[in-house]
């Protein structure tokens, strides 16, 4: 058995969030529904990117609340781009700055980084081949999906990011179907078979392991991907003050695992015994249809998603194993 040594960061009190950075550059006065998980997510991930970033903004909930001409909530610069190139785009800012340091005309010693937030729908579909791109050309660039698991500022349409069984308004629950008929497309997985240096999942109900996460994505050189569970109240159909909650019960019911891969060594960051995941679903307007054995469907599978982690831990940190790094 081959122990693991978990970060601490994910097990911390609450109270342990005054050790969080204090500066704000994804500001206030956005227009974020209250409890918008994707709005505390990127609050969390400037705090640790800090102002020498450039942001790049796919279309969706996250460019429409904090864009509002003339307004703007980044205190970063910041472009937004079509829903389907992000990953593109950003390929193409790595590049200008590899050029400017080259010709002198920028301190090649400083230290820019490039983070992109896209959503699901932007990640998962329309944009899963510019981030292919990316990842396989190993540009210095942190792409984070914002996963809330729709379509949401169009108007709660399903992605291939939605979760079996959930209702929404292309995957409606009634007499004829369940809501979302697969499952949800596991993009994480999809970045490590990039060979990629780190890949990681993130809540922003854990804040001091999001924070950690995103500071090892850009000191590590080359492509960055980070999956960040957004909890949507306006979508999901909860209340805005269990936001976070939600969440938490997210990864305590290993719905959705925080764990990341370093180049090509798999780390569980919070491993616990897990709670029911009807725990997690009861109370959420787009599950509230779900039946005894779609549950149980759902519970068989986020144990064999949960134990295949658990696999993948102990054999990529083998001393045997061989990184994708070959160290
Ligand atoms: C090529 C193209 N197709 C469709 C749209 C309309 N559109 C804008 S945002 C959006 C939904 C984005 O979903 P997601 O990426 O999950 O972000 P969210 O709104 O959930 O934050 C759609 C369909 C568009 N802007 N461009
Ligand atoms: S619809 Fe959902 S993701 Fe969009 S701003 Fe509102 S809570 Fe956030
Ligand atoms: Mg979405």
């Amino acid at each position: 058995m081959i122990e693991v040594k978990r970060p601490k960061e994910a097990f911390l009190s609450v109270f342990a969030y005054r050790m969080a950075p204090k500066e704000e550059l994804f500001t206030r006065g956005h227009r974020a529904c209250q409890g918008c998980g994707a709005a505390l997510g990127l609050r969390h991930v400037m705090k640790a990117a800090g102002r020498n970033t450039i942001v790049v903004n796919a279309t969706g909930c996250m460019e429409i609340v904090s864009s509002p001409y003339p307004y703007t909530s980044w205190a970063v610069p910041w472009i937004h781009v079509a829903f389907e190139n992000a990953a593109a785009v950003a390929s193409g800012i790595d590049a200008a700055i590899k050029v400017l340091k080259r010709k002198g005309k920028l301190d090649p010693n400083k230290k820019i980084n490039i983070v992109v937030f896209a959503g699901d729908g932007g990640t998962a579909d329309i944009g899963l081949q510019a981030l292919s791109g990316m990842m396989a050309r190993g540009h210095n660039v942190l792409y984070v999906c914002y996963d809330n698991e729709a379509y949401m500022n169009t108007g709660v349409q399903g992605s291939s990011a939605t979760p079996y069984g959930a209702h929404t308004t292309t995957t409606p629950a009634g007499k004829v179907k369940f809501g979302q008929g697969y499952w949800k497309k596991n993009l994480p997985e999809i970045a490590v078979a990039h060979g990629i240096p780190y890949v990681a999942t993130v809540c922003p109900s854990f804040p001091l392991d999001l924070i950690r996460k995103v500071k090892r994505a850009l000191e590590l050189p080359g492509a960055a991907y980070i999956h960040l569970f957004a909890v949507c109240p306006t979508g999901w159909g909860i209340p805005p003050a269990y936001a976070v909650k939600a969440g938490r019960l997210a990864v305590e019911t290993g719905i959705f695992p925080l764990y990341e891969v370093e180049y090509g060594r798999y780390r569980l960051t919070f491993d616990k015994k897990l709670k029911p995941v009807e725990e997690y679903l009861k109370f959420q307007r787009r599950f509230r249809h779900l039946t005894p054995d779609l549950i149980k469907t759902i519970q068989e599978r986020v144990d064999a998603e949960f134990a295949r982690l658990r696999v993948m831990e102990e054999a990529t940190n083998r001393p045997d194993y061989r990184s994708v790094s070959g160290i």
